[in-house]
């Protein structure tokens, strides 16, 4: 039997966490590696592109984690087969990617020049990804981003959407996707609640 170890950071968010659904919507069985900061920053040189998540599939390391949401994606029957749909749905992962890259930029400032940078975030490029966002899921019908049903396009975002709401990043309004996007806020719940995500969840309490 094929063995998969997924490697990320120890929380339910960011890069891995469409992946680990997918695993659990496809009934896959894999290690669900999680490193502490302090475990990543002493193993960082060990990982390809000192990045993680890192899938292992018997021992031989992929990164690339689009690549791992397309390939566990297509395993679970959350990954379009028609190629436009699955187009649609490679625009959407690729655009929350894109936006990992902006954010991250701001995470090692401090004090005013934080602010400052967090509020450009805001005015400029998450105005320009939530409204492109709200436009896409238009694009797909109202309710998912591809093929009329959940994708992992719908985790994606579903996780980023989650993190934007929750307010986690500091002098990022937690209601600027209400304001900004609503629908995506509506899709986050949709998402939320379909059963094959809250079964995820579950599995985790
Ligand atoms: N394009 C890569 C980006 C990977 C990446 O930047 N991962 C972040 C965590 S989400 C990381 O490991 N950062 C560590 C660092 O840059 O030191 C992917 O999608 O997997």
């Amino acid at each position: 039997m094929t063995t998969y170890k997924l490697t990320y950071f120890d929380f339910d968010g960011g890069r891995a966490e469409p992946i680990r659904i997918a695993f659990h919507a496809a009934g896959i069985e894999f290690e669900d590696n999680r490193l502490s900061f302090q475990e990543f920053g002493e193993a960082r040189h060990n990982f390809r592109f000192n990045a993680v998540p890192v899938l292992e599939i018997d021992g031989a390391a992929v990164t690339q984690s689009n690549g791992m949401c397309r390939y566990i994606g297509k395993m679970a029957g959350l990954y379009p087969e028609d190629e436009l749909q699955a187009l649609y749905c490679d625009e959407v992962i690729g655009a929350v990617e894109d936006s990992y890259h902006q954010i991250v930029r701001t995470f090692f400032l401090e004090g005013d020049e934080l602010k400052e940078a967090r509020a450009k975030l805001v005015d400029n490029w998450l105005t320009v990804f939530l409204k492109g966002l709200d436009e896409l899921l238009a694009r797909g019908g109202g309710a998912y981003f591809a093929d009329n049903r959940l994708t992992v396009a719908d985790l994606k975002v579903f996780v980023q959407i989650r993190s934007l709401l929750a307010g986690t990043l500091d002098h990022v309004p937690s209601d600027l996707v209400q304001r900004l996007a609503p629908s995506l806020v509506k899709h986050e719940e949709r998402v939320g609640n379909d059963p094959v995500v809250a079964a995820y969840y579950s599995s985790r309490a």
